[in-house]
């Protein structure tokens, strides 16, 4: 899937903003999707994560109004949704990601006139690609121009929060943060090691072109919702081990502590996030070696956890993981929530159109739907367009 140029989309996402509102927009704010390349479901476990801000992102053109009412329209929407009571409880489906952001900004002090928002995406929905937290922080930079605030690391920082809450109270996906911290933070050519234990986060330079390799993002369609219960029941499982372990969060927990937790679920899950951890740092390291072989088994170790300890995965991803490696693969892995959504694979350039092959001949053998790609060129955070 073509990511589109910036230029073109802030133009088109203006012009429907016209079409729609009868005037201009007074700002197009701009925000990336996400792959993440391992660490899954540590970071609302205290750990580490390090995922890659996508060219595929959500464009937000916005204008202030002079009352305190909400509207909204998307180019993916035949519906489109006003209402001045954005809070908790308040608003259903995708509407409540941006409600969300401007209840949360306004709770956390921002004085947020009502707006009228018009909004574009180039990333795929439901992908495990992080549409929801781009649809969250196109509008939450959007709105930082419109009411006049310094866009600064501060300022970004009050976003992440104010988009997560956004996410966890209005539209109720209990998620952990990366998503909004990479699609604020993230920097060109390079990945994004977040800590979320001291809440520092680094960029991790990719030297993809040196080493002639290119980062595939197979989407499955297999279609998840971060609301749907699996999320929540994994995070669920990761708090009972807190406190069967008496730690404070899985972050401090040592293989030993949990490989002596009784309950055999629970000692899984924990399992998982614990070794998830130390593989991001290894991840690291890897990458700064230049040892992409190390990385590839890192991302097959961290893809057995998820499916054996985590539970996380579905047949198209191991499908499409066992298909991608066979073919020439480097290393390859569920990513994102799971439960569906994208497989991301490490590919020499010059492979990527035999591993694509084998990867979609395999879905046709098994009968899966036909999967589709894109190339995550390590791309900028969000910002205006
Ligand atoms: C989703 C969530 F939104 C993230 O916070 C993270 O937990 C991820 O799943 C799993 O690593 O993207």
């Amino acid at each position: 899937m073509d990511p589109g140029s910036v230029a073109a989309l802030s133009t088109s996402t203006r012009r429907a903003f016209q079409a729609a509102y009868g005037i201009a927009p007074a700002v197009v704010g701009r925000a990336p999707g996400r792959v993440n390349l391992i660490g899954e479901h540590t970071d609302y476990n205290a750990g580490l994560v390090l995922p890659v801000a996508l060219p595929h992102a959500t464009y937000a053109a916005v204008t202030p109004r002079a009352d305190r009412l909400v509207r909204l329209r998307s180019a993916q929407r035949d519906d489109a949704w006003e209402g001045d009571d954005l809070g908790p409880g308040q608003v259903d489906g995708w509407a409540a990601y941006v409600a969300g952001v401007v209840w949360a900004l306004r709770e956390s002090g921002v004085e947020v006139p009502g707006l009228d928002v018009c909004v574009d995406s180039t990333v795929p929905l439901g992908a495990g690609l992080s549409s929801s937290a781009a649809l969250e922080c196109s509008v939450a930079v959007a709105v930082t121009e419109v009411v006049g605030r310094k866009d600064d690391p501060d300022e970004r920082g009050r976003l992440v929060r104010a988009c997560m809450r956004a996410e966890t109270e209005v539209a109720g996906a209990p998620t952990g943060g990366m998503d909004q911290t990479v699609a604020l933070f993230a920097e060109p050519g390079a990945a994004l090691l977040i800590d979320f234990d001291s809440g520092v986060s680094r960029p991790v330079p990719l030297a993809l072109e040196a080493a002639g390799l290119a980062i595939l993002v197979v989407d499955t369609g297999v279609s998840h919702a971060l609301t749907d219960g699996g999320y929540g029941s994994r995070r669920d499982d990761c708090e009972q081990a807190v406190r069967a372990l008496g730690v404070g969060s899985l972050r401090e927990a040592t293989l030993d502590q949990v490989e002596g937790l009784e309950d055999e679920r629970i000692r899984r899950r924990a399992r998982h996030v614990v070794t998830e951890i130390a593989r991001v740092s290894q991840a690291v390291d890897a990458i700064g070696a230049g040892d992409w072989a190390a990385l590839g088994s890192l991302f097959a170790d961290s893809h057995a956890s998820m499916r054996d300890d985590f539970e996380i995965s579905c047949p198209e991803l191991d499908v499409a993981v066992g298909s991608a490696v066979a073919a020439g693969a480097v290393g390859s892995r569920m990513t994102g929530g799971g439960f569906g959504g994208s497989a991301v694979a490490l590919v020499p350039s010059d492979s990527l159109d035999t591993v694509t092959g084998a990867v979609s001949a395999a879905f046709a053998d098994q009968g899966f739907k036909p999967p589709t790609y894109l190339l995550a060129d390590p791309s900028p955070a969000a910002s205006l367009c």
